[in-house]
């Protein structure tokens, strides 16, 4: 089975494929068909991940999964959330927006420097499709207090993972799919897309 994968973003593509390829789907990027990028001016990981699924599978008329998702830390009461690609600014690397986490976060003491990963996935059979599988994510942690670990992208530098005595970026990937809210939410939609196909 084909499925466009709604994303401009090479570390979740990355992550997506390894888990769900093994399982026959075929993940084919956005960009290999020439979407367009959709404006997300939803405000909640729902609303967003339904207009970019939406966008991809109109524009190619596949089947469409797309991922939004963010960092919501405690001492910043949720941000920066649903704007977490850009917190630096529209054009933000994300060397930008981890340089700004760390700057909003000076000072502030590790019992109180708690924060979680969300992620949001959505399939989509075509565009219109009015009851669209949605699966969500939570990974808790807190933000280190210097980066480190070169794996995964975006925020992973900075995020503690307690169990594991590290950040995301020093885990290997294989750990950080079967542990973040991206494979937890991965995991929940394949089994909903299992019970939908009837197998
Ligand atoms: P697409 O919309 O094209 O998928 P994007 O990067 O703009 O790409 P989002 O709007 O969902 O996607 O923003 C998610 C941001 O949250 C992402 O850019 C990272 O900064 C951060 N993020 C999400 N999951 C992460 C992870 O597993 N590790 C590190 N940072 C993550």
């Amino acid at each position: 089975r084909r499925v466009v994968l709604a994303t401009g973003n090479p570390g979740k593509l990355r992550e997506i494929r390894t888990l769900l390829e093994p399982l026959g789907l075929a993940v084919e990027p956005q960009s290999e068909h020439g979407v367009p990028e959709a404006e997300e001016t939803g405000l909640t990981f729902v609303e967003n991940a339904i207009l970019k699924a939406r966008n991809a599978a109109r524009h190619t008329g596949l089947p469409a999964i797309a991922d939004d998702s963010g960092l919501e830390v405690e001492a910043l009461r949720g941000q920066p959330g649903i704007y977490s690609s850009r917190y630096a600014g529209t054009d933000a690397d994300d060397a930008a927006n981890n340089a700004r986490l760390m700057e909003a976060l000076q000072g502030v003491p590790p019992e109180q420097r708690g924060a979680r990963f969300r992620a949001v996935v959505v399939y989509l059979e075509h565009a219109d499709d009015p009851a669209p599988i949605i699966a969500e994510g939570v990974w808790p942690g807190r933000i280190a207090e210097q980066a480190s670990g070169a794996e995964g992208f975006g925020y992973d530098p900075l995020f503690f993972v307690p169990e594991e005595g590290c950040t995301s970026a020093e885990l290997d990937p294989a750990t950080k799919n079967r542990l973040s809210h991206r494979g937890q939410a991965l995991q929940q939609l394949v089994a909903s897309l299992r019970n939908r196909m009837g197998h």
